[in-house]
């Protein structure tokens, strides 16, 4: 049989400041590898010979690389400018391209004019027709994948992009059930909750190299008791030898902390961080987002991020600036409300409204959305940016109300405040120190973003 060649490519986007591999080399921790890609690999029957590209670990000359059969592509929306431009140049020599992935399922039409073929939704349901469909040159402008049923997610394939990155990645749940406005998880993997087969992550686990892992669940416990005790399955057989004992890092919600049982069986699955969108300060905010979850029970945040570091899991507390009641000085409220509740890193973002979500169709209907000439703009879609008009903000305002909310948190004294306190509670001070440095570096190199951005 013809021997096929596959490219799966993840364009880079140059404006993201953890894409800087060569301006801060602590940044090189915090290149993630492309699961998407390694999934589509894994659906893949093996007579196609496949090359994941992933452009933040550098550009290709890819005129040098045997021509392909199909090409892949995968963005986010920060990524679709760069995302056309590795799309046209592959249609001008003839070779087909195929474009998948969040930006192109909320923003279909735009996609659909800039490369052969479109892959709405999850792929597992589709991809292998598109390769059929490529083999006898017919393919069809679009597939709709819908969701995928949670047992043919196919074990991603880690053996592609052996080199290059501190951590692996793997997914063990789809979908999140909370759908606060800003976010696209609920619109793209859905409101229902689904979990793959604990043996299978077990398994898959095996065959991640690294030591360290990025489990990227949105959601990682749920919300529900029922899904609360699947998790403690899950991390119950992760702390077994087979699934190889690794070190993670993930993403759940504040309720992470309220069972003491969870928490130890996380940390003896290897957890070693995690990552919680508190969002905002203030109960107005949370509404605002629609984050109720982070409303219930009169909840006391510094007590539930005490809990989680009693098990020497480090917290990185998610922000975001620019809400209708954010008034001047929430940079500085945001700095202070982090250094209460006693996270290791804060992670400050501007809010976006991001296709697909409540928030765009909120701003849009208000004539909100500033930074409107697609597909150009979209590249300032990192949250890193203020691409909205915000109520009590002018963009040079909101910006310096970031750029004060990140030189409090990561102000030498307070570094080394917690850094006192990660030694006496004896809780990962390096990691801790690490991860604190190239947060407070990046600020530099936001600044000089910042500076081209408005000019
Ligand atoms: C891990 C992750 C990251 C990692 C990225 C790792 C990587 N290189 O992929 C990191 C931490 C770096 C990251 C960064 C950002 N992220 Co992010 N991230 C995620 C997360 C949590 C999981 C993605 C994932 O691995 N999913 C698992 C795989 C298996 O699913 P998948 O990629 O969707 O792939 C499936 C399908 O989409 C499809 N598919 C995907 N690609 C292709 C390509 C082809 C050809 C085909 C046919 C099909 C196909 O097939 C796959 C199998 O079904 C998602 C949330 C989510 N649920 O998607 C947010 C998410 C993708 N991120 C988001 C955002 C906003 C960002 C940032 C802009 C901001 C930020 N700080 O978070 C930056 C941008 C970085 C950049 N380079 O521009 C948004 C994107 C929304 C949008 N419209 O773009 C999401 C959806 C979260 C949200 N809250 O809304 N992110
Ligand atoms: S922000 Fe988190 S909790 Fe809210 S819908 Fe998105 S994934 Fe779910």
């Amino acid at each position: 049989m013809h021997g096929m060649r596959l490219h799966l490519i993840n364009p880079r986007n140059p404006l993201v400041s953890v894409a800087k591999v060569k301006e801060s080399r602590w940044n090189r921790y915090r290149v993630w590898k492309p699961l998407g890609l390694m999934v589509l690999a894994g659906l893949t029957s093996r007579e196609w010979e496949i090359s994941i590209v992933d452009e933040n670990l550098g550009v290709p000359d890819y005129s040098a690389m045997p021509r392909p059969d199909l090409v892949g592509i995968t963005a986010f929306t920060s990524q679709a400018n760069r995302a056309y431009e590795v799309a046209a140049y592959f249609r001008r020599l003839g070779v087909p391209v195929v474009m998948g992935g969040i930006h192109a399922s909320v923003c279909m039409d735009e996609v659909m004019e800039r490369v052969d073929s479109v892959v709405t939704g999850e792929a597992e349901g589709v991809w292998p027709q598109v390769l059929e469909d490529t083999r006898h040159g017919s393919l069809k402008r679009r597939y709709d994948g819908g969701l995928a049923e949670i047992k043919d997610v196919p074990f991603a394939r880690h053996d592609l992009l052996a080199a290059g990155y501190v951590f692996g990645a793997i997914q063990t749940t789809r979908g999140c059930p909370l759908n606060c406005s800003f976010c696209s998880v609920t619109a793209f993997n859905g409101a229902q909750y689904r979990q793959r087969p604990i043996p299978d992550v077990v398994r898959e686990f095996q065959s991640v190299r690294e030591k360290r892992v990025l489990v990227v669940d949105d959601n990682l416990i749920g919300t529900r008791p029922e899904h609360i005790a699947r998790a403690k399955d899950l991390f119950r057989a992760m702390a077994s030898r087979e699934a190889g004992r690794k070190e993670w890092i993930g993403q759940a919600t504040i309720n992470f902390a309220d069972d003491e049982e969870l928490l130890t069986l996380a940390a003896k699955a290897g957890c070693r961080g995690i990552f919680i969108g508190f969002e905002s300060p203030t109960p107005e905010g949370l509404r605002e987002l629609g984050k109720k979850f982070n409303l219930l029970n009169g909840r006391d945040f510094r007590a539930s991020v005490r809990r989680i570091q009693r098990h020497n899991i480090l917290v990185a507390g998610s922000f975001i600036l620019g809400l209708d009641i954010d008034e001047p000085g929430i940079g500085k409220r945001i700095a202070e409300a982090a250094g209460q509740y006693g996270v290791d890193y804060l992670n400050a973002l501007f809010l976006t409204p991001l296709p697909g979500t409540r928030l765009w169709d909120q701003m849009k209907a208000e004539g909100r959305i500033a930074l409107d000439a697609f597909p150009d703009d979209w590249k300032y879609y990192t949250l890193t940016f203020p691409v909205a008009r915000y109520k009590h903000f002018s963009m040079d305002n909101i910006i310096q109300e970031m750029i004060s909310c990140n030189r409090d948190f990561y102000s030498m004294p307070r570094i080394l405040r917690r850094l006192c306190g990660n030694l006496w509670q004896r809780r990962r001070p390096l990691l801790s120190l690490v991860g604190n440095l190239s947060f407070r570096n990046n600020i530099r190199l936001d600044c000089n973003a910042y500076a081209d951005f408005t000019r």
